[in-house]
């Protein structure tokens, strides 16, 4: 859905009014950008089956009569060379941990403790902010959850452990509630009716990347940067141009693919998703680009 909807529950300031920024850290693929879409009730965060699907700092924001929370995305610590921005990326999450209230570390019981665990555990460390445990994805059969007692043993290092399901949205209420107990006193950070730090270009953007992701193999999606050119709102129709850039011939080939297969395959898996929650008929014009310095401009 656009960023920019409102969310039902809206509250005045009142003087018990609390606000903070709570950070998702944890590797990736371990569902981050899934809980934080459950967790405000609206898809801000692109969500995909393969890791490092998250590239930008994104703020998901939560009103309840208690006051406003701000969960911050972060992307995820993959060790594997595949991406070319991984050090971009470390950075971006250690920006990340920066004057908040609360660290929310999610992790995946199918998934053994590895080197991402242990790098994100000594960031962990060196923040003293409280700090919730999730071990998210309980849905999976208990036969897949086989670090499920690994990830438990080390919750007592946390103020929190929760056990949920971010994707089927299951135990996360008690989760939003527990975070407000660690929220100070404060003025809310965004005004009522703004849901996320991102704008709607970046959004559109973000939904498109989110189709080359899906529809595209191996390390392809970790090789493109997608911009927005321009909306124009036509009355009946918004005409969005998009900008894709890769590195290569040989990529730019693939992200169009034979007889234009692929890119029109992104094209309507995006049309369809903006449609609905723009709630207009948009035209997307995708055009694909080489440029060798893209990651400059992530
Ligand atoms: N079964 C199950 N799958 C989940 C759950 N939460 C997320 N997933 C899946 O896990 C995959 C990764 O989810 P993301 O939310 O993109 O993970 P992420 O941690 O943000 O990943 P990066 O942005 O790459 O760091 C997707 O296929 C999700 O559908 C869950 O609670 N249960
Ligand atoms: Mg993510």
């Amino acid at each position: 859905m656009s960023p920019n909807k409102k969310q039902p529950e809206q509250t005045e300031t009142t003087p018990s009014f609390k606000s903070g920024l709570i950070t998702l850290i944890g590797r990736s693929n371990v569902g981050k950008s899934t809980l934080l879409n459950t967790l405000i009730g609206q898809k801000v965060a692109i969500v995909t089956h393969k890791p490092q699907t998250t590239r930008n700092i994104i703020h998901g924001v939560l009103n309840t009569s208690q006051g406003q929370a701000v969960f911050i995305d972060t992307p995820g610590i993959f060790k594997e060379k595949r991406n070319p921005l991984s050090g971009k990326m470390i950075e971006r999450v250690e920006e990340s941990l920066q004057d908040i209230n609360l660290i929310i570390y999610v992790v995946d019981p199918t998934k053994a403790i590895g080197a991402e665990e242990r790098f994100n555990m000594s960031l962990l460390r060196k923040s003293d902010v409280p700090k919730i445990l999730v071990i998210n994805k309980c849905d999976m059969p208990e036969k897949d959850k086989e670090f499920l007692e690994d990830y438990r043993a080390i919750g007592d290092q946390f103020n929190a452990v929760f056990e949920l399901s971010a994707l089927k949205d299951r135990h996360v209420e008690p989760l939003r509630q527990k975070v407000f107990e660690f929220l100070p006193e404060g003025e809310p950070y965004y005004p009522p009716g703004q849901i996320s730090n991102t704008d709607e270009e970046f959004w559109i953007a973000e939904v498109v990347r989110e189709k080359i992701f899906l529809a595209l193999r191996q390390e392809v999606p970790y090789s493109t940067h997608v911009e927005v050119e321009s909306v124009e709102d036509k009355g009946n129709v918004l005409v969005i141009k998009i900008r894709v850039l890769t590195h290569s011939k040989e990529y730019k080939k693939m992200i169009i693919g034979k007889g234009g297969r692929a890119i029109k395959e992104i094209g309507i898996a995006a049309r369809k998703e903006l449609e609905t929650a723009l709630n207009k008929k948009v035209f997307l014009e995708i055009e694909v680009e080489t440029d060798k310095r893209w990651t400059e401009r992530v």
